[in-house]
This record gives C-alpha cells, sequence and structure tokens, in this order.
C-alpha cells in the first residue's frame, strides 16, 4: 500500500472536516425548518383570504386526496423510528422504501447517496428524518410556480396531453379557479377529433359559467384556436385556454396539427402560448415520466398538470418527474369535481406525505 504524504493527509482531513461543518449547518438549518400544516407554504398561505382556517383546509384536502401515496410513503417515514444507525442496512432500506413509493431511480439514488454522505455511522433520528424531507422538497420547487401572465392582452394555455389523462377535466378546473381569482376566461374547443369532446367542455363551461369557442365536430382546430384569440383580443379576455385532442408523441399529424394550432395563437397573440401544460395521468407512476420525456421533445412544455393523484399509490411519481424531465408540476388533480385542483405546492405536498 502507498503511504500518504503528510502534506497530502493534512489536505485531506481539512477538506472532510470543512465538509462535515457543512453538511451540520446544512443539518441545522433542516432543523430549523419544522413541516407543519401552519408554518409551511406562507406564500400559500398569504394568498389566501382567510388566512390560516383555509390553509388548514386545503392542507386537509391535499392529505386526503393523497391518501393512497401517503399509504405507500409511510413506509419511508416508519424507517425514521426506532434506535438504529444510519448503516448499510437502513441506507438499502431507505432506498427499497423511496423506488417503492414511485420517487424513480435518479430521484432516490440522489437522496440515498446525500443520507450516506451527511449521515453515515449516526443515529437515525428527527434530523435525519429533516433533512430526507428537505431534499425531496428541494427536490420538487422550481422557481416557475402557477401562471406566468403576459402584461399586455390575453394570457394563452395551451393543455396538451395524451387520451384520457384529464385534460378537459383540468381545464373545467381550471378554469372555475382562475374565475374565482378575478379573471375573464375563455376556453377554445380544439378538440375536435374526439367525438362528444365539444360537448363534454361545453356542458363543463355551462356548469361553471365559463365562456366558450367551438365548432363542429371534424372542423379544423387551427381555426378555432384562430377565433378564439380573436375573440379574446376583442373583447379583453384575461386568460384563453385551449383544449386540444389526446394524442401519442408518436402520432406524427397529430403531433404537427397541435404545432399548427401553437403557431396559429402565435401569430394572433404575441408570445402566445405563454404556457403549455402537459397533462400527465398519475396513475400510470413511471409510464407518466416517460410520457413527459417523449412529449418534451416534440412540444414545448412549461409545465405539467398532474391529475387523478385521488386514485392511486404512485403520487411518488412528482418527485421522478421533476427530477428526470425538468418541468415544474404547476398543478394537481385530486378528485373529479370542479374544486379538485390545486396549485402545486412542494411544502404542501412534502409535508402531507410525511404527516
Ligand atoms: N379521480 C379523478 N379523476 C379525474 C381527475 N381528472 C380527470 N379525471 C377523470 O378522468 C377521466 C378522463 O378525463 P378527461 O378530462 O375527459 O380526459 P381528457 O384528457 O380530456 O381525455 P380525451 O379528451 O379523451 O383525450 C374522466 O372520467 C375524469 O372525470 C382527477 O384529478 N381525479
Ligand atoms: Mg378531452
Amino acid at each position: 500500500m502507498t503511504a500518504i504524504p503528510p502534506s497530502e493527509q493534512s489536505g485531506k482531513i481539512a477538506t472532510i472536516s470543512l465538509m462535515r461543518r457543512m453538511i451540520g449547518l446544512l443539518a441545522d438549518r433542516v432543523n430549523a425548518t419544522r413541516f407543519t400544516p401552519y408554518n409551511i407554504c406562507a406564500s400559500n398561505r398569504q394568498q389566501t383570504k382567510g388566512g390560516d382556517r383555509v390553509f388548514g383546509r386545503i392542507f386537509t384536502k391535499i392529505k386526503a386526496g393523497l391518501a393512497k401515496t401517503r399509504g405507500v410513503f409511510t413506509g419511508v417515514v416508519d424507517l425514521f423510528t426506532g434506535n438504529r444507525r444510519v448503516d448499510k442496512a437502513f441506507l438499502t432500506q431507505l432506498e427499497e422504501q423511496l423506488l417503492l413509493a414511485d420517487v424513480g431511480f435518479a430521484a432516490t439514488n440522489q437522496i440515498v447517496e446525500r443520507v450516506r454522505q451527511g449521515f453515515l455511522d449516526q443515529e437515525v433520528g428527527e434530523n435525519v428524518k429533516l433533512f430526507v424531507q428537505e431534499q425531496l422538497r428541494a427536490m420538487l420547487s422550481d422557481p416557475s410556480a402557477g401562471i406566468h401572465y403576459t402584461s399586455a392582452g390575453p394570457t394563452v394555455v395551451m393543455i396538451a396531453g395524451v387520451n384520457g389523462s384529464g385534460k378537459t377535466t383540468s381545464i373545467a378546473k381550471l378554469a372555475n379557479r382562475l374565475k374565482q381569482d378575478g379573471k375573464k376566461v375563455l376556453v377554445a374547443a380544439c378538440d375536435t377529433f374526439r367525438a362528444a369532446a365539444v360537448e363534454q367542455l361545453t356542458v363543463w363551461c355551462e356548469r361553471t359559467g365559463v365562456d366558450i369557442v367551438k365548432q363542429q365536430q371534424g372542423s379544423d382546430p387551427a381555426a378555432v384556436a384562430h377565433d378564439a384569440c380573436e375573440r379574446a383580443k376583442a373583447r379583453q379576455y384575461d386568460v384563453l385556454i385551449v383544449d386540444t385532442a389526446g394524442r401519442l408523441h408518436t402520432q406524427t399529424h397529430l403531433m404537427r396539427e397541435l404545432e399548427k394550432i401553437h403557431r396559429i395563437v402565435g401569430k394572433q397573440i404575441p408570445g402566445a402560448p405563454h404556457e403549455v401544460f402537459l397533462v400527465l395521468d398519475s396513475t400510470t407512476g413511471q409510464n407518466a415520466v416517460a410520457q413527459a420525456e417523449q412529449f418534451k421533445k416534440t412540444v414545448h412544455c412549461t409545465g405539467i398538470i398532474l391529475t387523478k393523484l385521488d386514485g392511486t399509490a404512485k403520487g411518488g411519481a412528482v418527485f421522478a418527474i421533476k427530477h428526470k424531465v425538468g418541468l415544474p408540476v404547476k398543478y394537481i388533480g385530486v378528485g373529479e369535481g370542479v374544486d379538485d385542483l390545486e396549485p402545486f405546492d412542494p411544502d404542501t405536498f412534502v409535508a402531507a406525505l410525511f404527516e
């Protein structure tokens, strides 16, 4: 074995002690961040009219919507109870439980490796649990939360995704939410492909009191988009939401159609579409991740609406989506009702999983 010269040895020791100090500081920061329903997500709380009470209601709703995913996450949460050390067995179990919770390989590896680096041979306590929570939260945080509104003219939000992922329902929920926020909302029924798609959106719009632009089934969706833009500009709507037909990224002609709609709204309204939300069905777990990766290659997406979280234990896929695809999750669907769409907030989401 080659002996390490004393100068190099002291350099290594200095580096290790510096790393230890940095990890200690990080752990302190984590300790300072307690995840309770009432001190998380300050921004969310400020935005709601009734303050803590309303925020508490939202938290309860998200918790209920995530019931199945929370069930799987108990496998992770339970690892932090009892007297044990951060050793190989603990790290393997942490890895297994995160994978079982659909967090995905890349995100799981990152978390396990950081726990190993920061806490190896230490007691498994509250600080390790808080560190993992912080890692999960940081993985989801994104500066581009919500909808980015244009300062001039209508903001156009285009919705895309595979068949049945929940596009139309999410549009109804989103339109309803934005209307309640005081926005003047118009919806364009650009799914002229599937039978009854226009009727489905019409029924939702009647129910929520939102205006719609539509044509016959089979007509050119780009023409509907064109009319909708004209109307949105003429009548000074704040937001135009464009529904589109479900499609696979492999259906070239349908993908071209999506590009055409994109182009048409861009010609009518500068910078449009300002947001392109890809709607993903969370019940498909890691398939949703693959779908997002494929779609992103063909369409410029700005965010994700993750639907049907209420019906699945695979909600952990949200970590994999963000980590692997890099797109922010903007809204989550937690039920079939018109009020069952919530802005995605990493603090609330992670807190709900660990409650
Ligand atoms: N439980 C639950 N069901 C949802 C949610 N979002 C949508 N759904 C249901 O999913 C089904 C499909 O929803 P749609 O909105 O029609 O889906 P779509 O993507 O527009 O479908 P196509 O237009 O056919 O491509 C409906 O039965 C919805 O009620 C959700 O967040 N939770
Ligand atoms: Mg639809």
